[in-house]
C-alpha cells in the first residue's frame, strides 16, 4: 500500500505517537551485540564497549552487567568520582584519587589522577564548549572535574590519554574566573 520513503516516514510517525510499533525500530533499540545483557543503546550511552565478546569493558574480570549494579538508569559509581564502576578497572572503582576509562568524543579514553589524599568528583566530558572560538575543534572534548585541597593550596592533576595526541595539540585549563591557561604536555 505504501512504498519507499512514504512507508518509512509513516512507520516512524506511528512509533512516536505510540499507536503502533515499528518492528525494525524496536529490534534496533533492543539490540545486544555481545549478548551480555546490556543493550547497545544504553551501553554506548554509558561509554561501554559493545564490541567486546566478554562484556567486560574495563578488562578487570567483572562483567559490565554486574558492575552496573542492576539498575542501568543509575549505574554504580562506588567512589563517587563520576566515572561508573564498569569503566574503572579493578581497585580504581573504589579510589576517588584516580579515575580511569572515561570515554572521550574521539573514542579514546583518559585516566585522571590526583596527588595522594586529593579526591575527585563530578567528572564529566562534553564534546565542545558553547561559543567556542572560530577555527578551534575539540576532538578530545572538554573535561571537567572537582578536586579537594586545603584552602589556598594547589592540586596536581595528571591526565593520561589512551591514544596518541596530535603534535599540534594545545591543552587549556579554565579557572573559576573563566581565564584560559595553557597546560604543559609531558
Ligand atoms: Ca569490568
Ligand atoms: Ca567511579
Ligand atoms: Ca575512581
Amino acid at each position: 500500500m505504501f512504498a519507499g520513503k512514504n512507508c518509512a516516514r509513516l512507520c516512524i510517525w506511528l512509533f512516536h505517537v505510540g499507536v503502533y510499533q515499528c518492528t525494525t525500530n524496536v529490534a534496533t533499540y533492543q539490540q545486544d551485540s555481545n549478548n551480555d545483557g546490556v543493550i547497545d543503546f544504553k551501553a554506548t550511552e554509558l561509554g561501554l564497549d559493545v564490541s567486546k565478546p566478554s562484556g567486560d569493558s574495563d578488562d578487570d574480570g567483572i562483567s559490565d552487567f554486574i558492575e552496573l549494579g542492576g539498575d542501568i538508569s543509575n549505574p554504580l559509581d562506588s567512589d563517587g568520582d563520576g566515572v561508573i564502576n564498569a569503566l574503572e578497572s579493578g581497585s580504581m572503582a573504589a579510589d576517588a584519587t584516580i579515575a580511569s576509562g572515561l570515554k572521550l568524543p574521539d573514542g579514546s579514553r583518559v585516566e585522571i589522577a590526583t596527588a595522594s589524599g586529593k579526591l575527585l568528583s563530578g567528572i564529566n566530558v562534553v564534546a565542545a564548549v558553547a561559543n567556542s572560538p572560530a577555527g578551534v575543534s575539540f576532538p578530545f572534548g572538554v573535561l571537567s572535574y572537582n578536586t579537594t585541597s586545603d584552602t589556598g593550596a594547589s592540586v596536581e592533576i595528571a591526565l593520561t590519554f589512551s591514544g596518541e595526541l596530535p603534535v599540534n595539540i594545545k591543552l587549556y585549563k579554565v579557572d573559576r574566573f573563566l581565564q584560559l591557561r595553557t597546560i604543559t604536555r609531558y
